[in-house]
């Protein structure tokens, strides 16, 4: 009964959000949040998994090499916690690191149930680690794990993946400060983030050869005719990856491929498109290295150290709250 009442109300939020995105004046857009459901999800698995597309594995790297060296720089209990851990793949080495040192518990937050579920199985096999996942949106899962701290702990946050660059500005440096605001003086939070790199490199990364990134894209709108019910024809559609210079992100869009009006039942909405007119679906922000210090430093983090990866440019930042 209470997981029905729960689908219906992300159903009707989803509805909300997509009428307001659609019905925009000029640029139309839809929440990014949006690309991941099952197939999504999915579909940003094989992603990761391309040629074209290093970051992930570039997140791994300098996780693997740096590990022991992360978890030395943090003194006494810690408490890990991961905004977003997914299967927790990425998680392994730092967990194993800390958990050498003593038992540590470690709270992966995340709204995917199934992501959960995998994350609790696949790190169920390291020694002295209690592992308590929490189905919830960032924030509120970060507090539940600073209101059952003790007294001397200390909790390290793990926001890997740059995922930070998928908030546009500011919204990027105002979720740091919130996460700041939750934390307290001598906590610390590992930051992955994506770097500039030549644009060519970029638009190969979200506009594969093999077109993985484009059905992840189209799988929005595909989405939206399953659960509130739309017509949107997805072969009159196309995806679109850019670089926008001014705010230095890739951006992926949806362009319409001739004059048309989908109706979307559910959202009590008919939307007229003019050809070649896109939908927003997403921005990915690439970051400079002194950038991501200034924005960490502007919400009362101090860098205790950064490394980045050669290979794939990317960055990952361990700051602490002061
Ligand atoms: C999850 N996020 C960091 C990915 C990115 O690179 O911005 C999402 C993605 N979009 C297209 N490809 C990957």
């Amino acid at each position: 009964m209470l997981t029905n009442a729960i689908a219906a109300g992300a159903a009707t939020e989803f509805a909300a959000d997509v009428r307001t995105g659609l019905a925009k004046e000029g640029q139309k857009e839809l929440p990014s949040k949006y690309l991941y459901d099952a197939v999504g999800s999915k579909l940003f698995e094989v992603i990761s998994e391309l040629p074209e597309y290093g970051l992930k594995r570039a997140d791994e790297r300098l996780l693997r090499a740096h590990a022991q060296e992360i978890v030395q720089r943090i003194t006494g209990d810690v408490i890990l916690c991961e905004l977003g851990s997914g299967n927790g793949a990425k998680t392994r080495w730092v967990l194993e690191a800390l958990s050498r040192r003593r038992h540590t518990y470690y709270f992966p937050i995340e709204i995917s149930p199934s992501a959960l579920r995998t994350c609790q199985r696949e790190l169920a096999d390291i020694d002295s680690v209690g592992i308590v996942g929490l189905e919830r949106e960032y924030l509120d899962g970060l507090l539940e794990v600073a209101a059952r701290r003790r007294p001397g702990q200390r909790i390290l946050v793990l926001f890997l993946g740059s995922t930070i660059g998928n908030f546009s500005h500011p919204a990027d440096a105002n979720f740091l400060r919130e996460i700041r605001l939750i934390l307290q003086p001598g906590d610390s939070l590992l930051l992955g983030s994506d770097l500039e790199k030549p644009i060519h490199q970029l638009l190969d990364a979200y506009d594969d050869p093999l077109g993985v990134t484009a059905a992840f894209n189209l799988n929005l709108l595909a989405r939206i005719n399953r659960e509130l019910d739309g017509d949107f024809l997805l072969n009159q559609f196309e995806h679109l990856a850019r670089f926008n210079p001014e705010t230095r992100s890739v951006e992926m869009h949806l362009r319409s491929r001739k004059p048309q009006t989908v109706r979307i039942g559910q959202a009590r909405l008919s939307v007229p498109f003019e050809e070649g007119e896109t939908i927003w679906t997403e921005n990915s922000h690439k970051y400079s290295r002194q950038e991501v210090v200034r924005m960490a430093e502007r919400a009362g983090f101090g860098c205790m150290a950064q490394w980045s990866d050669r290979e794939w440019p990317f960055a990952e930042s361990l700051l602490m709250a002061i």
